[in-house]
């Protein structure tokens, strides 16, 4: 099949499960175009499957906001028509669906058919999308498309429940690539890092509100008072000042480390004994099952589809939203010596049954029956 792909390049959660899936597709055959403003951080290698095609945005003097998605739409159109896709398949509703309805009414001008897909990732719904300010564009662009995935059952009910949404929505969870994303040999990094053999507590983020950072501080400082320990926080965004300077007023500065965006953050991973998730929401919290790929147990919070992902008191334990005195109650459990390698095991097994292997043909099935739906309608 020929696949059009409209993601976010950057860090984003979002960003990188169309990534995954565009490389895991292009692996099995597929054709890949991805479609996007600047080159996706995980798309850099070559493969002869995989195409990127970059939207060029052109500003003008009377553009306080220069048009990205009329710039998505019209390229959109090009890359359909020349590359004769047979799907789209757009990731996160704003604003790709609307660009992606677009693009199909122009292509529809000339006769030319294309099924579209949209899956919701998350703040798409549950924060930015159903805000008023998009909240009727959203909820059009959705119907408008002619499949609709979620990455959690959650997900779809939060969308049902904030939408008039008048489709079914299809769930096909997050998923990893246990070859990338497993437990490697990093001995000399533990012991720079951890030199009197303190525990590794690790968090990755885009540092924004959501992520409840606070939270991440504040539970790694009650752990420090009963064992030594450190912490690593991967990401940057918009609330990393205010965490550095909550760490200076709780004077654990000397053993919380900022590591900026990290690309191979698997290799972080892999010397951590424990992650912490304390979001206020999470669709899925694929960056909890990247942890647990690599053997690290997961301290959470039990909203959005986190329950989904994780299995309470196995794979780590889950807590209300705030709750940080018990989630620092929970990680010293899970530290503790006798129990950390019971946890660790049991965190990978639990990842295993999302590797990609598993997860992919989901979406191959998904796009076999829309493209058959949409056939047997232009037929009609
Ligand atoms: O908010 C983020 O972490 C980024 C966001 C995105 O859309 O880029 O992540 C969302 O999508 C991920 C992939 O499907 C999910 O694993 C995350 O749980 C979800 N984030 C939230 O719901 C806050």
């Amino acid at each position: 099949m020929r696949i059009g792909i409209v993601c976010y390049p950057t860090f984003g959660g979002s960003g990188v499960v169309a990534t995954e899936l565009g490389i895991a597709l292009a692996k099995k055959g597929h054709k890949v175009h991805f479609i996007t403003y600047s080159q996706p951080t995980r798309l850099d290698f070559f493969n002869e499957n995989l195409y990127y095609h970059e939207v060029d945005i052109r500003t003008y003097p009377l553009f306080e906001y220069p048009p990205y998605e009329l710039a998505l739409a019209s390229t959109l159109v090009n890359v359909i028509q020349y590359e004769n896709l047979d799907l789209l398949h757009v990731h996160y509703a704003i604003p790709h669906a609307s660009a992606a309805y677009m693009a199909k009414q122009i292509l529809k001008t000339s006769d030319r058919e294309i099924p579209v897909i949209t899956t919701l990732h998350g703040t798409d719904i549950t924060l930015v999308g159903k805000d008023a300010s998009y909240e009727p564009v959203v909820t059009f662009s959705i119907n408008a498309s002619d499949g609709i995935t979620a990455v959690s059952r959650d997900l779809r009910e939060d969308t049902f429940k904030h939408f008039k949404v008048t489709k079914d929505i299809e769930v096909i969870p997050n998923f990893i690539d246990l070859e990338r994303f497993k437990k490697q040999k990093k001995d000399h990094f533990k012991t720079a890092i951890c030199p009197d053999g303190e525990k590794l507590i690790v968090h990755t983020s885009n540092f924004r509100k959501v992520k409840r950072v606070e939270d991440v501080v504040k539970i790694f400082s009650n752990i420090r008072q009963h064992i030594k320990a450190k912490l690593l926080l991967v990401g940057d965004g918009p609330e990393r000042s205010h965490i550095e300077s909550l760490s200076r007023d709780l004077d654990i500065c000397d053993d919380v480390r900022f590591l900026g965006k990290l690309e191979a953050v698997e290799e972080v991973l892999s010397v951590a004994d424990l992650f912490v998730m304390p979001s206020e929401k999470e669709s899925f919290g694929l960056a909890a099952l990247e942890a647990m790929a690599c053997e690290v147990p997961v301290i959470s919070s039990n909203t959005g589809g986190l329950p989904e992902l994780m299995i309470n008191g196995k794979t780590g334990f889950m807590s209300d939203v705030g709750n940080v005195e018990e989630m620092s109650a929970n990680a010293l459990l899970v530290l503790s010596d006798e129990n950390l390698p019971k946890f660790k095991l049991q965190a990978l097994q639990r990842a295993k049954e999302f590797d990609v292997e598993n997860i992919l043909p989901l979406y191959e099935d998904y796009y076999n029956e829309i493209v058959e739906i949409s056939q047997r309608t232009i037929v009609r």
